[in-house]
């Protein structure tokens, strides 16, 4: 099977918590490579933009509110399965229901500040990444 990538955000909880290198461990440790990486703000619109498929959920506001509470850390991981695979790193969403041994078991506070963002398939990761690396920011 080739290797696949996915799209990661650590949310403003783990730069806040100065968390990115514990996060970061989790995720090498599980053998995923982090091939791009970059250090920003999201401004509203993106934020809006990226979480548009929860726009008419409840907590729409309040994520979009979180996500640009402070920095964030977005990534381009690769590895075998990497989709599935950093999903099971992450854990479930809601930290109390995530795995032992999980990024959010161990590291999140709530459902809403759950420390990362992880693409849910294949087509997806290609969308996500496109929204904030350039081809030329990725190097495996
Ligand atoms: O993909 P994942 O992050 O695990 O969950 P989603 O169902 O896609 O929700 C995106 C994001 O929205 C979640 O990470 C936190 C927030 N959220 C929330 O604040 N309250 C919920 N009941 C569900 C999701
Ligand atoms: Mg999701």
């Amino acid at each position: 099977m080739a290797t696949e990538r996915t799209f990661s955000i650590l949310k403003p909880d783990a730069t806040r918590r100065n968390l990115t290198g514990a996060v970061n461990a989790v995720i090498e440790e599980a053998g995923l490579r982090i091939v791009g990486q970059r250090r920003i703000r999201l401004t509203q619109e993106q934020a809006e933009k990226f979480y548009e498929v929860h726009k008419e959920r409840p907590f729409f506001g309040e994520l979009v509110s979180f996500m640009t509470s402070g920095p964030v850390v977005v990534q381009v991981l690769e590895g075998e399965k990497a989709v599935a695979k950093y999903r099971e790193v992450m854990g479930a969403t809601n930290p109390a229901q995530a795995a032992e041994g999980t990024i959010r078991k161990r590291f999140a506070e709530s459902v809403g500040e759950n420390t990362v963002h992880g693409s849910d398939s294949a087509e997806n990761a290609k969308i996500e990444i496109a929204q904030f690396f350039k081809d030329s920011d990725i190097a495996a």
